[in-house]
């Protein structure tokens, strides 16, 4: 029987509830965190747990616990649930309240973690590529709500994944207010270009993954040069290489935008190589 973590038990999956007047529910008021489960072992947990206190800080919602009886808690419910290979699901709500956006009518913030199984990618999809489409929907405005947040409101990046879902993609692309690259809508996106590896910067309005903050270490050590910087899809047309960064989707290369071929229309070798290198550094991390 899986058991989740809610404010401190461990409940059955069929008792662990949450009450229907959860702001997290009623408003998106909350915020996440999706952390992949290597051998038993939590991947970058530490990353994860700050930036959940971050996501917490930027909707002034003040976490009920410190990061050091989270982190345990985390590694609790994994363990309750003999996970090996897994994936974690770090959830805090604004709590209950009176249907009203009021946030100071809420009761605690409730915490939730889930230690599950998680849906992969095709295996072909690492071999051979995805497709890729421009969504019309863009990111959030930087100004309206910070893409740096990992909030409950996914809806602009919902909306963006339907549209590529309905062109047959399993991603799609997304761009800012100003038309720049930003991301996809659960995945950070790298090209190479003339061997040096490019990704747009956080003040593109992004969110900053970490998966995405491991691969532009691996690549560094593996003496690629790596550029975070302003990138229009002009430059993903151009490409020699593409592929994206996510704790889903870890790194898997991208063939075609919008039904261009990008580089050869096949993965190319630098992506390979951060693929290959990444698949170590998870089970080098958790050996
Ligand atoms: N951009 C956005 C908008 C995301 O939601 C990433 C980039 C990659 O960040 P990380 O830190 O994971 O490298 C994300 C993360 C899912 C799922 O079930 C999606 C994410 C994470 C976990 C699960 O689709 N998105």
């Amino acid at each position: 029987m899986t058991k989740v973590y809610i404010n401190g038990k461990l409940l059955d999956k069929e008792q662990a509830t949450i009450s229907v007047y959860d702001h997290g529910l009623l408003y998106g008021d909350g915020v996440f965190e999706g952390i992949r489960v290597y051998d038993g072992k939590v991947f970058r947990l530490k990353e994860h747990i700050d930036r959940l206190y971050e996501s917490g800080r930027a909707i002034r919602l003040e976490l009920p616990m410190t990061r050091a009886d989270l982190t345990a808690a985390v590694k609790a419910t994994v363990a309750a649930n003999n996970l090996g290979d897994g994936y974690v699901r770090l959830v805090v709500t604004r709590g209950s309240g009176y249907l009203g956006l009021d946030p100071r009518k809420t009761s605690d913030p409730q915490v939730i973690i889930i230690a599950d199984t998680i849906t992969l990618y095709p295996r072909e999809m690492y071999e051979q590529g995805l497709k890729l489409i421009t969504a019309s929907t863009i990111r959030n405005h930087p100004q309206a709500l910070s893409a740096r947040i990992k909030s409950l409101n996914y809806l602009n990046n919902i909306l963006a994944k339907i549209e590529g879902t309905d062109a047959g993609c399993v991603e799609a692309l997304m761009l800012n207010h100003k038309g720049e690259v930003a991301e996809c809508t659960g995945d950070n996106i790298f090209i190479v270009q003339k061997g040096v590896l490019k990704t747009p910067s956080v003040d593109a309005g992004i969110l900053e993954g970490i998966t995405r903050n491991a691969v532009i270490g691996l690549a560094r050590e593996a003496g690629v040069m790596v550029l975070e910087t302003t990138l229009i899809r002009h430059d993903l047309y151009i490409a020699d290489e593409c592929f994206l960064t996510g704790t889903a989707a870890e790194v898997i290369p991208v063939v075609s935008l919008d039904g261009r071929p990008i580089g050869e229309g096949k993965p190319g070798p630098i992506t390979r190589d951060l693929l290959a290198r990444f698949q170590k550094l998870t089970r080098g991390e958790t050996a």
